[in-house]
This record gives structure tokens, sequence and C-alpha cells, in this order.
């Protein structure tokens, strides 16, 4: 397992990366953005994946320095994108960096650094992270919103079943959790009745969606039959590293 002394080097040393994998609009198959996601390059070359080192991370209080690189490496990333073509860059926030004061001014200032318009960013957290009623997350987000970032609620539907947090702040889209992507059947009402549901109420609460781990064609069409807005996943493109991406991007046009 990992120790805080070895991420504690990894981000002294410059060895964590950004990789990204596209989203695309559910109407005509367009690439519209793309979530950043943390990967951990050994100096062997060896890729770690986020879910082995963000909770220690997270336990640590490394997540601070960490999910601030990220910050301005997705920044600088998409200083070089917008260059190219118009996209909306996502990336995950933890509980413990919208908890301590200051988010805004950092994401702000990041934005600057780099000259991003602050509309091609979104910021994706839990529904957990949005059921905190405390000064601090509100303020935060209300800085964001003013400032023009967007707001997504990561895995939607799997974690608390009390909504009153959509009154408290503006979420602009839900990403429908993969596992209610999985089982989408055409011809088959009862597979698609969760998502089906999201998609309505994000409808009547104006947000979009976005359906996460699209993984075939038959989970597409039926997506494309229900209304929802984007999508991302292995049918479409993994995450991938930066370069991979940009020429992806340059070739899909
Ligand atoms: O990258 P992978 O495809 O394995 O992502 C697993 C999970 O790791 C994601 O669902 C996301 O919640 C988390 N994750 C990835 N990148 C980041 C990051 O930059 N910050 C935080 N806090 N979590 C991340
Ligand atoms: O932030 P979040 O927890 O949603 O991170 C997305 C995770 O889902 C990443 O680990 C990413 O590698 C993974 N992922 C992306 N597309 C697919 C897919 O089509 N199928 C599966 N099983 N996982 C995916
Ligand atoms: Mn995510
Ligand atoms: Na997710």
């Amino acid at each position: 397992m990992w120790t805080e002394n070895n991420l504690r080097r990894a981000l002294a040393n410059n060895e964590l990366e950004l990789h990204f994998q596209p989203q695309f609009s559910l109407d005509g198959r367009r690439l519209v953005g793309a979530e950043a996601l943390v990967r951990w390059r050994q100096p062997d070359g060896t890729l770690i994946m986020p879910g082995q080192f963000i909770p220690i991370a997270e336990d640590t209080g490394l997540i601070l320095p960490l999910g601030d690189w990220v910050l301005g490496e997705a920044c600088r990333r998409a200083a070089d994108l917008l260059r190219h073509r118009d996209l909306l860059i996502a990336i995950n926030l933890s509980a413990v960096q919208v908890r301590r004061p200051g988010l805004a001014e950092r994401v702000a200032g990041w934005l600057s650094a780099y000259g991003i318009p602050p509309s091609a960013l979104e910021l994706e957290v839990t529904e957990s992270v949005l059921m905190d009623e405390s000064d601090v997350v509100t303020e935060t987000f209300s800085q964001l919103r003013e400032m023009g970032v967007s707001l997504a609620i990561d895995d939607f539907g799997t974690g608390y079943s009390s909504l009153a947090y959509l009154k408290r702040f503006r979420v602009d889209k839900l990403k429908i959790d993969r596992s209610f992507v999985s089982g989408l059947r055409a011809g088959n009402p009862d597979s698609s009745a969760i998502a089906e549901a999201i998609i309505g109420m994000a409808r009547s609460l104006r947000m979009q969606t976005l359906a996460e781990g699209v993984e075939t064609e038959e989970q597409y069409g039926c997506l494309v039959a229900m209304g929802c807005d984007q999508c991302q996943g292995y049918l479409l493109g993994r995450p991938m590293p930066y370069d991979e991406f940009l020429a992806f991007v340059r070739r899909d046009g």
C-alpha cells in the first residue's frame, strides 16, 4: 500500500499526470468536453490509478496540495486545448477541498493565470459534498457560480436520498452513474426506469444530464431515445494521456 511519504514524494517529483476522457453530445455525437482524471506515473513507467492513492491523500490532507495541482494542470491543459476547440474541462473535487475556505479564490487564480474563461471549467462533486450545510461550502459554491464556473454531481443516484441540496446550490449537470447505464436494453422499459427518472427530474429543474460508462451502441441508443444530453464511456473514448487526447481533438475536429 502507498504511504503518505510516497505520495508526498510523487507530488514533489512531479510524478502526477492528468488523463482526459472525452465527453460527447448525444445529439450528433459531437465532442463537447473532457473529464480530467489524475494518475501517478512511477519512475519505472507503471501507472497507479486514483483509487489507490486518492483515499490516502484525503486521509492525510495531501489532497489539498494534490487537488490544487490538478486544478492548475487542468487549466494549463485547457488553455492549450481551447486554442483548437471549444471544450468544457471537468475536474473532480474531494470533500476536504470544498470544506477548506478559499477554494473559489484558488480557482479564480488558476483561471486567470492561464487566461481560461470560467465557463470552460466544470467542477464535479458527489452528493455527499453538497449535503454539507456549512457556510464555507455554501459560500464557496455561490462564489463559483457567480464567477461562471459550472457544477456537476458525480455518480448521481448512488448517494443520498435527500435532494434538498438541489434547492441550496445551483447544479448545472447530473452525471448518471454507470450502474444505471450498464443494464440499459432496447425495448425493456424496466432497464431504463431510473435513468429515465433522473433525466425527467433534471429537465424539470433545468439541469443537463450526462450518462457515464457508456460501453455499447445499444446503451447509447437508449440514452438518445430518453433525451439524455451527453455521455462518456469506453464506447467513444477511454481516459487517455494528454498528447493522445490532443491528437483526438485535432482529428475529431
Ligand atoms: O481514473 P479512474 O478512471 O480510475 O477514476 C476513479 C475515481 O478517482 C474517479 O471516479 C474520481 O472520483 C477519482 N478521481 C480521479 N481523478 C481525481 C482528482 O483529480 N481528484 C479527486 N479528488 N478525485 C479524482
Ligand atoms: O469520477 P468518476 O468516479 O466517475 O470516474 C470515472 C471512472 O469511470 C474512471 O475510473 C474511469 O476510468 C471509469 N470509466 C470511464 N468510462 C468507463 C466505461 O465505459 N466503463 C467502465 N466500466 N468504467 C469507465
Ligand atoms: Mn467524475
Ligand atoms: Na462518476
